[in-house]
Protein backbone atom coordinates (compact mmCIF):
# COMPACT_ATOMS: atom_id res chain seq x y z
CA UNK A 1 0.00 0.00 0.00
CA UNK A 2 2.71 2.58 0.67
CA UNK A 3 4.04 2.03 -2.64
CA UNK A 4 1.30 4.10 -3.74
CA UNK A 5 2.97 7.88 -4.81
CA UNK A 6 0.04 9.84 -6.10
CA UNK A 7 -3.69 8.68 -6.39
CA UNK A 8 -4.21 8.99 -10.27
CA UNK A 9 -7.16 10.82 -11.20
CA UNK A 10 -8.88 8.09 -13.57
CA UNK A 11 -11.27 9.31 -15.82
CA UNK A 12 -11.69 6.91 -18.80
CA UNK A 13 -15.52 7.59 -19.64
CA UNK A 14 -15.20 7.45 -23.41
CA UNK A 15 -17.62 8.88 -25.33
CA UNK A 16 -18.32 7.04 -28.74
CA UNK A 17 -19.76 8.61 -31.52
CA UNK A 18 -20.51 5.71 -33.26
CA UNK A 19 -24.53 4.60 -32.72
CA UNK A 20 -24.37 7.11 -29.78
CA UNK A 21 -22.76 4.44 -27.51
CA UNK A 22 -20.79 5.30 -24.32
CA UNK A 23 -18.35 3.02 -23.08
CA UNK A 24 -16.54 3.77 -19.61
CA UNK A 25 -13.90 1.07 -19.56
CA UNK A 26 -12.70 1.39 -16.33
CA UNK A 27 -15.81 1.84 -14.38
CA UNK A 28 -17.77 -1.49 -15.96
CA UNK A 29 -15.93 -3.12 -12.97
CA UNK A 30 -15.44 -0.54 -10.64
CA UNK A 31 -12.73 -1.72 -7.54
CA UNK A 32 -12.40 -5.48 -9.73
CA UNK A 33 -8.73 -6.95 -10.03
CA UNK A 34 -7.34 -8.39 -13.09
CA UNK A 35 -4.90 -11.18 -12.57
CA UNK A 36 -2.53 -12.54 -15.04
CA UNK A 37 0.46 -15.35 -15.16
CA UNK A 38 0.93 -18.21 -13.97
CA UNK A 39 -2.34 -19.87 -12.50
CA UNK A 40 -1.05 -23.40 -11.17
CA UNK A 41 -3.00 -22.50 -7.74
CA UNK A 42 -5.42 -20.47 -8.89
CA UNK A 43 -4.12 -17.10 -7.74
CA UNK A 44 -5.36 -15.66 -11.00
CA UNK A 45 -8.42 -16.41 -10.44
CA UNK A 46 -10.22 -13.65 -8.31
CA UNK A 47 -13.51 -14.67 -6.55
CA UNK A 48 -16.70 -13.39 -7.14
CA UNK A 49 -17.94 -11.03 -6.26
CA UNK A 50 -15.09 -9.35 -8.16
CA UNK A 51 -16.16 -6.01 -6.69
CA UNK A 52 -15.41 -3.42 -4.00
CA UNK A 53 -11.43 -4.26 -3.91
CA UNK A 54 -9.60 -1.48 -2.49
CA UNK A 55 -6.06 -2.86 -2.62
CA UNK A 56 -4.13 -5.81 -3.72
CA UNK A 57 -0.96 -8.07 -2.78
CA UNK A 58 0.42 -10.66 -4.81
CA UNK A 59 2.52 -13.55 -2.92
CA UNK A 60 4.37 -17.05 -3.84
CA UNK A 61 1.46 -18.32 -5.11
CA UNK A 62 -1.49 -16.46 -4.02
CA UNK A 63 -3.18 -13.32 -3.62
CA UNK A 64 -4.64 -11.18 -1.69
CA UNK A 65 -6.93 -8.41 -1.80
CA UNK A 66 -8.71 -6.02 0.46
CA UNK A 67 -12.29 -4.68 -0.08
CA UNK A 68 -14.06 -1.31 0.84
CA UNK A 69 -15.80 -3.38 3.99
CA UNK A 70 -12.05 -3.90 5.04
CA UNK A 71 -12.50 -7.61 5.23
CA UNK A 72 -9.70 -9.69 3.22
CA UNK A 73 -10.27 -12.04 0.28
CA UNK A 74 -7.35 -14.60 -0.08
CA UNK A 75 -7.01 -16.98 -3.59
CA UNK A 76 -4.81 -19.64 -4.47
CA UNK A 77 -2.67 -22.01 -2.99
CA UNK A 78 -3.88 -22.63 0.62
CA UNK A 79 -1.68 -25.68 1.11
CA UNK A 80 -0.37 -23.27 4.58
CA UNK A 81 -2.52 -21.87 5.76
CA UNK A 82 -1.95 -18.79 3.63
CA UNK A 83 -5.21 -18.20 2.58
CA UNK A 84 -7.30 -18.89 5.90
CA UNK A 85 -8.27 -15.14 6.48
CA UNK A 86 -8.47 -14.85 10.86
CA UNK A 87 -11.79 -13.98 12.49
CA UNK A 88 -12.85 -11.60 12.73
CA UNK A 89 -12.33 -10.62 8.95
CA UNK A 90 -12.56 -7.04 9.38
CA UNK A 91 -10.90 -3.68 10.22
CA UNK A 92 -8.21 -4.70 7.75
CA UNK A 93 -6.40 -1.39 6.64
CA UNK A 94 -3.86 -3.05 4.57
CA UNK A 95 -2.31 -6.03 3.58
CA UNK A 96 0.91 -8.22 2.45
CA UNK A 97 1.18 -11.26 0.61
CA UNK A 98 4.61 -13.37 1.24
CA UNK A 99 5.98 -16.13 -0.18
CA UNK A 100 3.62 -18.43 1.67
CA UNK A 101 2.22 -16.40 4.14
CA UNK A 102 0.33 -13.08 4.71
CA UNK A 103 -0.33 -10.43 6.94
CA UNK A 104 -2.56 -7.66 7.66
CA UNK A 105 -2.13 -4.55 9.02
CA UNK A 106 -5.40 -3.74 11.33
CA UNK A 107 -7.49 -0.50 12.05
CA UNK A 108 -5.64 -0.90 16.09
CA UNK A 109 -2.37 -0.69 14.70
CA UNK A 110 -2.14 -4.16 15.22
CA UNK A 111 -0.77 -6.90 12.65
CA UNK A 112 -2.56 -10.34 12.04
CA UNK A 113 -0.46 -12.87 10.19
CA UNK A 114 -1.40 -16.02 8.90
CA UNK A 115 -0.10 -18.64 6.73
CA UNK A 116 3.49 -20.66 6.91
CA UNK A 117 5.29 -20.28 10.60
CA UNK A 118 7.60 -22.72 9.83
CA UNK A 119 10.25 -19.66 10.79
CA UNK A 120 7.95 -17.49 13.29
CA UNK A 121 7.26 -15.56 10.43
CA UNK A 122 4.03 -15.09 11.79
CA UNK A 123 4.90 -14.55 15.33
CA UNK A 124 4.43 -11.08 15.73
CA UNK A 125 6.63 -9.56 18.31
CA UNK A 126 5.41 -7.91 21.41
CA UNK A 127 4.04 -5.18 21.93
CA UNK A 128 1.47 -5.87 18.85
CA UNK A 129 0.65 -2.49 18.59
CA UNK A 130 1.31 0.97 16.67
CA UNK A 131 2.44 -0.36 13.27
CA UNK A 132 1.28 1.86 10.43
CA UNK A 133 2.74 -0.49 7.53
CA UNK A 134 3.45 -4.41 6.58
CA UNK A 135 5.36 -6.50 4.38
CA UNK A 136 5.75 -10.31 3.77
CA UNK A 137 8.95 -11.61 2.27
CA UNK A 138 9.83 -15.05 1.81
CA UNK A 139 9.80 -16.25 4.96
CA UNK A 140 10.19 -13.28 7.04
CA UNK A 141 7.87 -10.44 7.64
CA UNK A 142 8.49 -6.34 8.54
CA UNK A 143 6.42 -4.06 10.69
CA UNK A 144 6.93 -0.37 10.27
CA UNK A 145 5.90 1.51 13.49
CA UNK A 146 4.45 4.99 13.94
CA UNK A 147 7.26 6.19 15.43
CA UNK A 148 9.70 5.46 12.28
CA UNK A 149 11.39 2.34 13.55
CA UNK A 150 10.98 -0.79 11.66
CA UNK A 151 10.44 -4.55 13.85
CA UNK A 152 11.62 -7.12 11.95
CA UNK A 153 11.14 -11.48 12.27
CA UNK A 154 10.88 -14.58 10.74
CA UNK A 155 13.71 -15.83 9.23
CA UNK A 156 17.00 -14.47 9.52
CA UNK A 157 19.85 -16.86 8.29
CA UNK A 158 21.18 -13.54 6.06
CA UNK A 159 20.44 -11.06 8.35
CA UNK A 160 17.64 -9.56 7.01
CA UNK A 161 15.84 -9.20 10.34
CA UNK A 162 18.81 -6.85 11.74
CA UNK A 163 17.52 -3.50 11.02
CA UNK A 164 20.68 -1.75 11.10
CA UNK A 165 20.87 1.50 13.43
CA UNK A 166 20.17 3.83 13.48
CA UNK A 167 16.56 2.23 13.53
CA UNK A 168 14.15 5.11 12.87
CA UNK A 169 13.03 7.62 10.17
CA UNK A 170 11.83 5.20 8.29
CA UNK A 171 8.35 6.11 6.45
CA UNK A 172 8.11 2.38 3.86
CA UNK A 173 9.52 -1.04 4.07
CA UNK A 174 9.71 -3.50 2.14
CA UNK A 175 10.59 -7.19 2.48
CA UNK A 176 12.39 -9.31 -0.22
CA UNK A 177 13.29 -12.74 -0.80
CA UNK A 178 16.45 -13.08 1.81
CA UNK A 179 16.16 -9.53 2.35
CA UNK A 180 14.95 -6.15 3.22
CA UNK A 181 14.39 -2.41 2.35
CA UNK A 182 13.28 0.45 3.96
CA UNK A 183 12.84 3.93 3.13
CA UNK A 184 14.20 6.75 4.82
CA UNK A 185 12.19 10.36 5.51
CA UNK A 186 15.63 11.67 3.58
CA UNK A 187 14.70 10.06 0.44
CA UNK A 188 17.25 7.28 0.87
CA UNK A 189 17.02 3.83 0.85
CA UNK A 190 18.58 1.15 3.52
CA UNK A 191 18.76 -2.37 2.44
CA UNK A 192 19.89 -5.34 4.73
CA UNK A 193 20.28 -8.85 4.66
CA UNK A 194 21.13 -11.34 2.01
CA UNK A 195 23.32 -9.68 -0.59
CA UNK A 196 25.36 -12.20 -3.00
CA UNK A 197 24.02 -10.54 -6.11
CA UNK A 198 23.89 -6.47 -5.42
CA UNK A 199 20.13 -6.69 -4.05
CA UNK A 200 21.25 -4.56 -0.76
CA UNK A 201 23.78 -2.52 -3.08
CA UNK A 202 21.47 0.75 -3.79
CA UNK A 203 22.73 2.90 -6.90
CA UNK A 204 23.75 6.46 -6.63
CA UNK A 205 22.70 8.77 -5.76
CA UNK A 206 20.66 7.42 -2.97
CA UNK A 207 18.31 9.99 -2.82
CA UNK A 208 15.19 11.41 -4.11
CA UNK A 209 13.59 8.26 -3.81
CA UNK A 210 9.42 7.81 -2.88
CA UNK A 211 8.27 4.49 -2.36
CA UNK A 212 10.19 0.89 -2.91
CA UNK A 213 9.05 -2.44 -3.87
CA UNK A 214 11.71 -5.88 -2.87
CA UNK A 215 10.92 -8.99 -4.70
CA UNK A 216 13.00 -12.10 -4.39
CA UNK A 217 16.07 -10.67 -5.91
CA UNK A 218 15.69 -7.30 -6.99
CA UNK A 219 14.18 -4.15 -5.85
CA UNK A 220 12.45 -1.45 -7.88
CA UNK A 221 11.94 2.07 -6.05
CA UNK A 222 10.61 5.09 -7.33
CA UNK A 223 11.72 8.47 -7.61
CA UNK A 224 10.19 11.60 -6.97
CA UNK A 225 10.36 12.56 -10.55
CA UNK A 226 7.73 8.99 -11.41
CA UNK A 227 11.39 7.26 -12.67
CA UNK A 228 12.23 3.55 -11.70
CA UNK A 229 15.76 2.57 -10.50
CA UNK A 230 16.37 -0.55 -10.42
CA UNK A 231 19.35 -3.39 -8.60
CA UNK A 232 19.73 -6.88 -8.01
CA UNK A 233 19.47 -9.76 -9.51
CA UNK A 234 18.53 -9.12 -13.41
CA UNK A 235 19.51 -11.60 -15.17
CA UNK A 236 15.95 -12.20 -16.59
CA UNK A 237 15.41 -8.43 -17.39
CA UNK A 238 13.61 -7.57 -14.41
CA UNK A 239 16.26 -4.21 -13.57
CA UNK A 240 15.78 -3.58 -17.31
CA UNK A 241 13.04 -0.71 -17.12
CA UNK A 242 11.63 -0.18 -20.04
CA UNK A 243 11.74 3.02 -21.82
CA UNK A 244 10.30 5.54 -21.66
CA UNK A 245 11.37 5.74 -17.80
CA UNK A 246 9.18 7.91 -17.11
CA UNK A 247 5.25 8.77 -15.16
CA UNK A 248 5.42 5.78 -13.06
CA UNK A 249 3.27 5.75 -9.89
CA UNK A 250 3.53 2.54 -8.32
CA UNK A 251 5.92 -0.15 -8.98
CA UNK A 252 5.70 -3.85 -7.54
CA UNK A 253 8.26 -6.41 -7.74
CA UNK A 254 7.86 -9.75 -8.19
CA UNK A 255 9.83 -13.35 -8.45
CA UNK A 256 11.53 -12.59 -11.51
CA UNK A 257 9.81 -10.29 -12.89
CA UNK A 258 8.48 -6.47 -12.36
CA UNK A 259 5.24 -4.42 -12.22
CA UNK A 260 4.57 -1.21 -12.92
CA UNK A 261 2.13 1.64 -13.01
CA UNK A 262 1.38 4.57 -14.70
CA UNK A 263 -0.04 7.87 -14.16
CA UNK A 264 -2.29 7.30 -17.00
CA UNK A 265 -3.73 4.00 -15.42
CA UNK A 266 -1.69 1.61 -17.30
CA UNK A 267 0.32 -1.42 -16.50
CA UNK A 268 3.90 -1.74 -17.72
CA UNK A 269 5.57 -5.16 -17.12
CA UNK A 270 9.19 -6.60 -17.94
CA UNK A 271 11.81 -9.30 -17.02
CA UNK A 272 10.57 -13.11 -16.78
CA UNK A 273 7.28 -13.50 -18.68
CA UNK A 274 7.43 -17.74 -19.01
CA UNK A 275 3.84 -17.75 -17.22
CA UNK A 276 3.06 -14.48 -19.09
CA UNK A 277 2.78 -12.92 -16.43
CA UNK A 278 4.45 -9.60 -18.33
CA UNK A 279 1.29 -9.44 -20.36
CA UNK A 280 -0.51 -6.58 -19.43
CA UNK A 281 -3.92 -6.93 -19.51
CA UNK A 282 -6.58 -5.64 -22.42
CA UNK A 283 -7.58 -3.13 -22.26
CA UNK A 284 -5.15 -1.43 -20.34
CA UNK A 285 -6.23 1.25 -18.72
CA UNK A 286 -8.25 2.41 -15.53
CA UNK A 287 -5.67 0.59 -13.26
CA UNK A 288 -4.71 2.54 -9.83
CA UNK A 289 -2.90 0.06 -8.14
CA UNK A 290 -0.81 -3.46 -8.96
CA UNK A 291 0.96 -6.32 -7.35
CA UNK A 292 3.48 -9.32 -8.45
CA UNK A 293 3.78 -12.57 -6.78
CA UNK A 294 6.31 -15.27 -7.69
CA UNK A 295 5.39 -15.53 -11.45
CA UNK A 296 1.62 -13.77 -11.79
CA UNK A 297 0.54 -10.19 -11.38
CA UNK A 298 -2.22 -7.98 -10.36
CA UNK A 299 -3.57 -4.99 -11.46
CA UNK A 300 -6.70 -3.03 -9.53
CA UNK A 301 -9.42 -1.25 -11.56
CA UNK A 302 -10.34 2.12 -9.72
CA UNK A 303 -13.43 4.14 -9.57
CA UNK A 304 -14.21 7.62 -8.84
CA UNK A 305 -13.36 8.71 -5.30
CA UNK A 306 -16.87 9.29 -3.63
CA UNK A 307 -18.12 6.42 -6.30
CA UNK A 308 -19.66 5.22 -2.57
CA UNK A 309 -22.20 2.32 -4.75
CA UNK A 310 -19.42 1.70 -6.95
CA UNK A 311 -21.76 2.37 -10.17
CA UNK A 312 -19.09 4.46 -12.16
CA UNK A 313 -20.56 7.80 -11.14
CA UNK A 314 -20.81 10.10 -8.39
CA UNK A 315 -24.07 11.79 -7.59
CA UNK A 316 -27.36 12.16 -5.14
CA UNK A 317 -27.07 7.99 -4.07
CA UNK A 318 -23.42 8.77 -3.20
CA UNK A 319 -24.34 12.01 -1.58
CA UNK A 320 -27.34 10.71 0.07
CA UNK A 321 -25.12 7.56 1.18
CA UNK A 322 -22.34 10.21 2.84
CA UNK A 323 -25.08 12.83 4.43
CA UNK A 324 -26.64 9.41 6.21
CA UNK A 325 -23.42 8.50 7.68
CA UNK A 326 -22.61 11.96 8.00
CA UNK A 327 -21.09 13.03 12.07
CA UNK A 328 -19.65 9.08 12.48
CA UNK A 329 -16.51 9.15 14.31
CA UNK A 330 -15.24 5.73 14.40
CA UNK A 331 -15.54 2.50 12.08
CA UNK A 332 -16.81 3.72 9.13
CA UNK A 333 -15.49 2.09 5.72
CA UNK A 334 -15.71 3.70 2.12
CA UNK A 335 -18.65 2.87 1.53
CA UNK A 336 -20.43 4.91 4.81
CA UNK A 337 -18.28 8.02 3.19
CA UNK A 338 -14.48 7.70 5.14
CA UNK A 339 -13.19 8.41 1.40
CA UNK A 340 -10.01 9.74 3.26
CA UNK A 341 -9.84 6.32 5.02
CA UNK A 342 -9.20 8.20 8.88
CA UNK A 343 -12.40 6.11 9.88
CA UNK A 344 -14.75 9.12 10.20
CA UNK A 345 -17.26 10.95 7.63
CA UNK A 346 -16.95 14.62 8.13
CA UNK A 347 -16.22 17.66 5.91
CA UNK A 348 -13.09 16.47 4.32
CA UNK A 349 -14.69 13.80 3.10
CA UNK A 350 -17.71 15.53 1.80
CA UNK A 351 -15.57 18.23 0.31
CA UNK A 352 -13.85 15.17 -1.49
CA UNK A 353 -17.15 13.88 -2.47
CA UNK A 354 -18.34 16.69 -3.75
CA UNK A 355 -14.93 18.02 -5.76
CA UNK A 356 -16.15 14.29 -7.87
CA UNK A 357 -19.85 15.38 -7.74
CA UNK A 358 -21.45 14.57 -11.67
CA UNK A 359 -18.25 12.62 -12.75
CA UNK A 360 -19.19 9.53 -14.31
CA UNK A 361 -22.87 10.50 -15.14
CA1 LIG B 1 -22.22 6.13 -7.53
CA1 LIG C 1 -25.39 6.54 -9.66
CA1 LIG D 1 -12.90 10.44 6.87
CA1 LIG E 1 -11.66 13.04 9.34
Amino acid sequence: MRSRLVLPTICTCVLVGLFGVRTVPAQDDPGSVRAWGWNAHGQCTVPEPNFSFTAISGGGQHSLGLKSDRSVVAWGDNASGQCNVPAPNADFLAISAGYDHSMGLKADGSIAAWGSNTIGQCNVPAPNEDFVQVSAGFSHSLGLKADGSVVAWGWNSFGQCNVPNPNADFVAVSAGGGFSAGLKSDGSIVAWGWNDLGQCDVPEPNTDFVALAAGSGHTLALRSDHSVVAWGIGTDGQCTVPPPNADFVMVAAGGSHSVGLKADGSIVAWGANTNGQCNAPSPNTGFVAVGAGASHSLGLLGCIPGDLDWDGDVDLSDLAQLLANYGTTAGATYDDGDLDGDGDVDLSDLAELLAHYGEGA
